[in-house]
């Protein structure tokens, strides 16, 4: 083996050791996430649109917790593809993952599409309390009706809603 490639070597190994190093730290300060990833879950279920093709979201409006862990059962029974979009909402949520058919994807997740007779599941732990809006993003469906609210409420001001 040349001297250069001997040396770029062992570089490339020392270089790795260091971006482990790093991811190490990272997952370290992530303690309180992997509590949240334990933490015990509530299903929520959600049909966007219907077996007859009207343009809702049924339910159209959520209450969750802050602090909780949530796992979203999107489900799409009707004959068009449809989003669950909520820019605002994905932004104050910590997303564990997203899970479909054979697929997990982890990390933040801004919308999510749904052909015909799709499912997936949403696992997340919302974090700011808020009031968000939820539409789908397919053009005229919002306008037509495909909208709804997601909120978020503080743990302390939710005792009385489980
Ligand atoms: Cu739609």
């Amino acid at each position: 083996m040349s001297r250069f490639l001997h040396w770029l070597i062992v570089g490339l190994v020392t270089m790795n050791a260091w971006l482990f190093g790093i991811q190490g730290a990272i997952a370290d300060s992530l303690d309180g996430v992997d509590l949240f990833s334990e933490a015990p879950i509530v299903d929520v279920r959600v049909s966007l649109g219907n077996r007859t093709n009207d343009l809702i979201f049924e339910p159209s409006d959520f209450t969750f917790v802050a602090g909780k862990r949530y796992r979203l059962i999107l489900k799409n029974p009707s004959a068009v593809k449809h989003y669950f979009t909520s820019k605002d909402f994905a932004d104050s949520i910590w997303t564990q993952k997203v899970e479909a058919g054979k697929v997990e994807v982890k990390g933040a997740i801004h919308e999510v599409e749904l052909k015909p007779q799709a499912v997936a599941e949403w696992v997340f732990v919302p974090i700011k309390p808020g009031s968000y809006e939820l539409h789908c993003s397919i053009p005229g469906h919002a306008q037509a009706g495909m909208v709804g609210r997601l909120q978020v409420v503080s743990s302390a001001k939710s005792s009385s809603n489980g």
